[in-house]
């Protein structure tokens, strides 16, 4: 990571939302010397379906198709610089697999000369239905450690949080009398923004506890790997240590709003896993372990908005990559703020 840059003009900056997306952006505006204030219906602790930042992985694999290639890449150098200076951040290193049946080859892998110990997987040894695979040295972070982390960070830097639900960014301008308002309200964007292009896509997993008492013996060394298939299935299982579990999943489920968990799926998402994984949790028995959770992406046709309109910078469409994609928008935000280096996309 570079070392920031102080702001050469300090601002008063109002930024409407309190996931990953705001409170990134907060991070790096207010290490950059502007006066920052948080305005939000959801904050760290709310365990409400009405916001995203809780309910993910998060997996920070960098995605083949979702472009911005340049904002994964340089959002993954800041969570490696979290890794080194703040463990406590929640970032953790470990071994990602990654199996495709999309796709005849790594043509589309962009990132494979980026990643740490990238390795193919041999054709015979892919799991069922897979015809392409392979491993890299990479993070995930759990979110119920990054948020309150980031959280309580801002705090000590000064970071104003308000509790308020917006009826409109004029609203935000008003209730702050802010030089600058910054749009990162995930689904919430729909209404603010009055942008019909944004959508929800449902996900549902399991958390299941793992320790010495629960699961196998060889659990040390699940925790030492994250899986994820993808392509005519959405299927992953997320190491989160801290939180002694895994999270296993999952759906894409684009029109489907339901907040409760469809028990239909559990079984079926546990054979995706188990398959994906060969076997590593059929020790789970859904009868009496698993903690399900629901949560909703926020989407956007047309994918990622970071872009500048006078006053208002916007940050939002991240759908299921906000936390990869965290922190290089949150650097993007931060040069549209200040003006420097002219907008990259
Ligand atoms: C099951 C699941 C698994 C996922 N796994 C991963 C993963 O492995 N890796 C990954 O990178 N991503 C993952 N994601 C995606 C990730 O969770 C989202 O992309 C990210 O949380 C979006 O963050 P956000 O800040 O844009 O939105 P949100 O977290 O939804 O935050 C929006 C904020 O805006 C506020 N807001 C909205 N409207 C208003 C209003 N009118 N007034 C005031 N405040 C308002 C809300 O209160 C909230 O504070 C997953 C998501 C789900 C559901
Ligand atoms: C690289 O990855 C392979 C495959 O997982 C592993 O066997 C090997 O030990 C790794 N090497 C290093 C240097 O980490
Ligand atoms: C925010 O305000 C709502 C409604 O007044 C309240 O229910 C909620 O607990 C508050 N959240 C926080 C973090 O203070
Ligand atoms: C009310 C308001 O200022 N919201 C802005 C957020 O983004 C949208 C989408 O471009 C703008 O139209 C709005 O002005």
């Amino acid at each position: 990571m570079s070392p920031s840059q102080p702001s050469p003009h300090p601002q008063h900056i109002a930024i409407a939302g309190a996931g990953v997306i705001g409170l990134t952006c907060a991070y790096l505006l207010s290490e950059a010397g502007h006066r920052v204030t948080i305005v939000a219906r959801n904050f760290p602790g709310d365990k409400s379906t009405e916001w995203a930042s809780p309910w993910a992985g998060a997996l920070l694999a960098p995605h083949p198709d979702s472009g911005f290639s340049e904002l994964q890449l340089s959002s993954l150098k800041f969570y490696q610089h979290l890794l080194e200076t703040y463990p406590e951040s929640g970032v953790k290193s470990l071994r990602i697999t990654e199996y495709y049946d999309d796709r005849p080859n790594d043509k589309s892998i962009w990132y494979k000369p980026h990643m740490q110990n990238f390795t193919l997987i041999p054709p015979a040894s892919l799991p069922r239905g897979a015809t392409l695979g392979f491993s890299y040295d990479g993070l995930i972070v759990n979110p119920t450690d990054f948020l309150p982390w980031l959280t309580s960070g801002l705090k000590n830097q000064n970071v104003q949080f308000i509790n308020h639900t917006l009826p409109s960014l004029a609203a935000l301008r008003t209730l702050t009398r802010a030089d600058l308002l910054i749009n990162a309200t995930g689904l919430g964007a729909k209404m603010l923004a009055h942008d019909n292009s944004v959508y929800a896509v449902r996900g549902q997993t399991i958390f299941v506890k793992c320790d010495k008492q629960i699961g196998p013996r060889e659990s040390e060394s699940l925790f030492n790997q994250a899986t994820l298939h993808q392509g005519s299935h959405y299927t992953y299982a997320i190491p989160r240590p801290s939180s002694a579990g895994f999270i296993l999943g999952g759906v894409s489920q684009p029109a489907q709003f339901s907040s409760q968990p469809d028990v239909a799926l559990r079984p079926q998402i546990m054979d995706r896993v188990n398959t994906l994984t060969k076997g590593a949790f059929d020790w789970v028995d859904l009868e009496t372990q698993g903690e399900d959770i629901v949560g909703f992406r926020p989407a956007r046709k047309g994918g990622l908005r970071v872009q500048r309109e006078r006053d208002v910078v916007h940050a939002y469409g991240v759908g299921g990559l906000g936390y990869l994609f965290a922190f290089g928008i949150a650097e993007e935000v931060r040069r549209l703020v200040d003006g420097v280096g002219g907008p990259r996309l």
